[in-house]
């Protein structure tokens, strides 16, 4: 049971026990209790004041640990951001946040630390789908909830999470790969040209990763002139995007289409086309596409380098709350939200919709 649960379980037995015995100050002299009901006995009216003691007490900080995956992109820190500014004491709560450097065995040992403070939930962005049946099952075992925020787990048992608020990253990938479709028909490219196209992976395992990836080569398996030359993982950090990139440029003289799965990538790809001497975007040799469009995507679009973003939502924060919220009431809430996405290119009037923007 977590620490506020506790506290709540034992100031209920006292408030029984002082309504019962009407100990605690005595009970109220006759005139004291005249403000109220004059059906309610005085000793009610202590339990009626007292329950309202408890409900303040009730109103003690919500406790949340949030093991982040790490800090490595725009996305990431937007969507850390929207936690940090959401559960706030304000709103009636105390993050304990965790940064774990993009690697698994770091939030197991955080998950394991919030079961051992009594937290009262425990919302985790899981770097990879798989590993987490052993540490969840202990957060049940301690009857503390999971919410799952950003990415997917594979379990054999699905009771070991509540909810689970991410992007629907099939669906991302499979947008990509319609965008792909019809900007080169806009091109007027003969349906029988050979379109050459690398991909920049995610961090390999991640939900994000898979879904786009598997998403993407749903419609890559419609285009019969489609070739994949390669793919691999930039692991969603600019440096790493880049350091692939200028391997692909070295392996292959004829790359058409870069696919990034994040725009961290997308940036790191665009640089080494340069520095290689060749161009990209809607007036250049490669066609770049990323995901996530963070503020920065706009402004590579603007500047001519990125042709298209596909839009991923970090703005988890709210969404959890508001599952929180109706845990708290004892509602019940849909495991699966997925948020939904559009996309942004160069054909659209993208200073306006950046202005607009949130991240
Ligand atoms: C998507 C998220 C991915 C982003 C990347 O929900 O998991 O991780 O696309 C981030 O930018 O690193
Ligand atoms: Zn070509």
């Amino acid at each position: 049971m977590s620490k506020r649960g506790l506290s709540l379980f034992v100031s209920a037995i006292m408030l029984t026990m002082f309504a019962l015995t009407g100990c605690g100050g005595g009970a109220k002299a006759p005139e004291e209790s005249k403000s109220v009901e004059s059906s309610e006995t005085a000793g009610e009216s202590k339990s009626e004041e007292a329950k309202s003691e408890v409900s303040k007490d009730a109103s003690k900080l919500i406790v949340v640990g949030y093991a982040q995956v790490g800090a490595e992109s725009d996305w990431r820190t937007a969507n850390t951001e929207s936690f940090k500014s959401t559960f706030v004491p304000e709103n009636g709560y105390e993050l304990i946040f965790n940064d774990a450097q993009q690697k698994q065995e770091n939030q197991i040992k955080a998950i394991r630390d919030f079961i051992q403070q009594e937290v009262d939930y425990i919302v985790l962005a899981p770097v990879v789908e798989t590993g987490w049946d052993t540490v969840l099952q202990e957060a049940k075992d301690a009857g503390i909830p999971v919410i799952l925020s950003d990415r997917m787990i594979k379990t054999s048992d699905d009771s070991l999470y509540t909810a689970l608020v991410c992007g629907d990253f099939i669906k991302e990938g499979e947008t990509a790969g319609h965008w792909l479709e019809d900007y080169l028909k806009s091109k007027n490219v003969a349906a029988d040209e050979k379109i050459n196209i690398v991909t920049l992976q995610g961090t390999i395992g991640a939900s994000a990763q898979v879904g786009r990836t598997d998403g993407f080569a749903n419609i890559l398996g419609q285009n019969a002139n489609w070739n994949m030359l390669a793919k691999q993982t930039g692991e969603f950090t600019q440096s790493k995007g880049q350091e692939v990139m200028e391997s692909f440029l070295k392996q292959f003289d004829d790359i058409d289409v870069v696919v990034a799965e994040n725009d961290n990538m997308a940036f790191g790809a665009i640089d080494a086309i340069k520095a290689a001497g060749k161009t990209c975007g809607p007036k250049g040799d490669i066609t770049v596409i990323s995901f996530d469009a963070v503020k920065a995507a706009f402004d590579a679009m603007i500047a001519g380098d990125l042709n298209a973003s596909i839009e991923c939502s970090p703005l988890h924060g709210p969404r959890v709350a508001e599952i929180i919220q109706k845990l708290e009431k004892g509602e019940t809430v849909d495991k699966i939200q997925y948020v939904d996405e559009s996309y942004f290119d160069t054909s659209m009037d993208l200073e306006k919709i950046k202005a607009g923007r949130a991240y």
